[in-house]
């Protein structure tokens, strides 16, 4: 069976627990507390699994893959049914876009050592910290609002069936929730992510659901 290394709250991992409980692929969960006074990715025995010492990882029968997307993609085409990315390239182009736009460019600004950094090199207080993260996560949210607006109001980002966009729009919202965004201005990311988070593989895959989860 194939080990993810995950930890409850991270939204990286949270896109490959949707992924693989899509996919109907079983896997062992081996939790990676991320958190500043556990630090168990930077350790030399995680290293050894992930040089970039992030999460998730997946072990798989040919060895360790990285990157939430990357697995995801690896996934999509070893296990096709159902499909994350339309086989139309013009429609798999806007579902990849849309995916980069948190994974690329929401995300990685908000990752717990870029947080860190600004803590610790700037001093950055935690009214600052949350300003800085609702701030990312507004610039993306813009333009995914208004990209979604002018489809088709489909149950999901493209279509009636989730795919990679719902796989990386969920997590991001629960990240959004963690920080008490106002997500009012957004209806459409929050019609798709109720929708979504409704589903057995998004419910299964959720933080609160994972067996490292701190019961609040
Ligand atoms: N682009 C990577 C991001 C991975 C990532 O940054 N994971 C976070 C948790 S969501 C992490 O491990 N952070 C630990 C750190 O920054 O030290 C992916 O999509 O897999």
């Amino acid at each position: 069976m194939m080990k993810l290394y995950d930890y409850w709250r991270s939204s990286a991992a949270y896109r490959v627990r949707i992924g693989l409980n899509l996919k109907g692929v079983d896997y062992e969960a081996v939790p990676i507390n991320i958190l500043r006074d556990k630090n168990e990715h930077l350790t030399e025995s995680y290293r050894a699994k992930n040089p970039q010492m992030r999460v998730p990882a997946l072990e798989t029968p040919q060895g360790v893959l990285t990157q939430s997307l990357s697995i995801l993609v690896w996934l999509d085409q070893t296990y096709p049914e159902p499909r994350f990315v339309p086989a139309d390239p013009w429609l798999g182009a806007q579902v990849r876009a849309f995916a980069l736009t948190i994974a690329a460019d929401i995300h990685p600004l908000n990752n717990i050592s870029v947080l860190g950094w600004l803590k610790d090199k700037f001093a950055a207080n935690e009214t600052q910290i949350s300003t800085w993260y609702v701030h990312w996560i507004k610039s993306g949210f813009d333009a995914l609002e208004t990209q979604l607006a002018a489809r088709p109001q489909t149950r999901y980002a493209f279509g009636d069936e989730p795919g990679l966009a719902d796989i990386c729009l969920v997590p991001q919202c629960a990240n959004a929730r963690r920080y008490d965004m106002d997500l009012t201005a957004y209806p459409r990311i929050t019609a798709i992510d109720e929708h979504a988070r409704r589903h057995p593989a998004f419910i299964k895959a959720a933080p609160e659901n994972q067996k490292d989860a701190v019961k609040p």
